[in-house]
């Protein structure tokens, strides 16, 4: 079992922590809680660089290895960064629970040492018909992020 840790945080009091596992070469779970977000859905991706030198911003696009466009989790084509929306409820807490096999921990296209984003809006999983929805998903700011890191 090779598991990973990202501890979210912003300026605007946003903040979780979110943990990830993998089974070998079986698909990785991801679980934990997000809070301080204006309820309903926000775009929750990886990004490719663990950089947060510029905030957020310096995390780079989605992390997309295999060079597709921005999709679905359940899509063919889609980024291997794109988990899709959480959902915050009214008292601004969401509650994650994902698995995913398109983020191992280990290997080549390891998700290690990159970002976990969270977006201000939704991510329309590229169904938007807007410039970005083939991109980003459309989602707006990014409200909090952290580096993922391997964990005991
Ligand atoms: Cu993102
Ligand atoms: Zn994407």
């Amino acid at each position: 079992m090779v598991k990973a840790v990202v501890v979210l945080g912003s300026k605007e009091g946003v903040n979780g922590t979110i943990c990830f596992a993998q089974e070998g070469d079986g698909p990785t779970t991801v679980t934990g809680t997000v809070s301080g977000l204006r309820p309903g859905l926000h775009g929750f991706h990886i990004h490719a660089l663990g950089d947060t030198t510029n905030g957020c911003m310096s995390t780079g696009p989605h992390f997309n290895p295999a060079n597709k466009e921005h999709g679905a989790p359940q899509d063919e084509i889609r980024h291997a960064g794109d988990l899709g929306n959480i959902t915050v409820g009214e008292d601004g807490t969401a509650t994650v629970a994902i698995t995913d096999i398109q983020i191992p921990l280990i290997g080549p296209n390891s998700i290690v040492g990159r970002a976990l984003v969270v977006h201000a809006d939704p991510d329309d999983l590229g169904r938007g018909g807007h410039e970005l929805s083939k991109t980003t998903g459309n989602a707006g700011g990014r409200v909090a992020c952290g580096v993922i890191g391997l964990q005991a």
